[in-house]
């Protein structure tokens, strides 16, 4: 039986993401003064201030970064509704205590609080592009460290393939969840190789502040070449396995989701093209590149892959 599960995210062919964007801006303008009546509700749940960190110059955005306001109002968390203009409700996600475990196919599992992470993990600054599956686009300064460097600790067993993330599920705070027909909670997945990739990168903060939660925080994940929907957000869990993960979205729809979700601008989603996008803080559709632009730093990954469902 084929149940069709309504998403506010995914537009119609018809409505271009123009109307979608101008009214997630227009909503922006009141939350804006909003959320500025917020300022300090990091410090008030206990969040230390972000170490310093260096931005590596190896990663060249190549575009504007977009204004911290429409990245911090325009959010997709779907477990706080399915609108785009959840990041005040967002802020009832306690930020601390935090703990991220990791599990699984590994010599030591551990549990990690958030500030040890803060403190030992060699965290710089990225500016990475973000494409999301609906064909709009970011360009943001992320703070944050490899995954590599955290799987390090724990040293991966020779039998994982895969990494799963898990990310946080509490209903006492997340209206989302009451909506029991979505598969909770958000997971996804990749294999040990995309994991070890050095752009694969564990955020904790963006514009220089601790992540807010309405982007994730205190942690979230992103793979920049890849749909802004593999990125998982406020991560409470890494397991790693040796069996594919079935990801949130892929269980809803697979004919439209699936593992590998690499940015392809001539691969057209079932129901829109994606050749372009609508940057966020500005009007212009700009062409959307294969491997969202890092083709240099991934397309090793999929040699040999060409039988794969790779860019869905
Ligand atoms: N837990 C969780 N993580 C999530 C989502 C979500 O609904 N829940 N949405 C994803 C999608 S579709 C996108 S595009 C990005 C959006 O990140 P942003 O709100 O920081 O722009 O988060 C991803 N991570
Ligand atoms: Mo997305």
């Amino acid at each position: 039986m084929q149940i069709r599960i309504p998403r506010g995210w995914e537009i119609p062919d018809s409505a271009a993401t123009p109307e979608h964007l101008v009214m997630g801006r227009r909503k922006a303008f009141g939350l804006g003064a909003a959320l500025a009546g917020l300022a300090g509700t990091a410090q008030a749940q206990g969040v230390p201030a972000l170490p310093a960190a260096m931005r590596n110059t190896r990663f060249v955005p190549g575009r504007d970064i977009s204004p911290e306001r429409d990245v911090t109002t325009f959010n997709n968390f779907y477990e706080f509704g399915t609108s785009k203009s959840i990041s005040r409700e967002a802020q009832r996600l306690p930020q601390r205590p935090w703990t991220l475990k990791v599990d699984g196919m590994v010599e030591t599992p551990r549990e990690f609080a958030i500030d040890d992470l803060l403190r030992t993990m060699p965290v710089e600054e990225r500016v990475y592009r973000l494409r999301c599956v609906e064909a709009w686009s970011m360009v943001v300064p992320w703070t944050g460290f490899p995954l590599s460097a955290l799987l390090a600790l724990v040293k991966p067993l020779g039998s994982a393939r895969y990494v799963a993330f898990e990310t946080a599920a509490l209903p006492a705070v997340m209206p989302g969840l009451r909506q029991s027909w979505y598969p909770w909670p958000y997971v996804e997945g990749c294999t040990i190789a995309e994991a070890a990739n050095d752009l694969s990168f564990m955020v904790v903060g963006a514009y220089g502040k601790a992540l807010p939660p309405q982007n994730g925080g205190p942690i979230r994940f992103h793979q920049p070449w890849k749909y802004g929907f593999k990125a998982g957000k406020s991560l409470v869990k890494i397991t790693l396995t040796d069996r594919r993960p079935v990801s949130f979205w892929e269980r809803i729809q697979p004919q439209e989701y699936g593992f590998w979700a690499n940015v392809n601008p001539e691969v057209a989603h079932p129901r829109w093209s994606q050749a372009s996008e609508r940057t966020l803080g500005s009007n212009a559709r700009i062409p959307t590149q294969l491997f969202n632009g890092y083709g240099e730093f991934v397309s090793d990954l999929y040699s040999g892959l060409q039988n794969e469902r790779l860019w869905a």
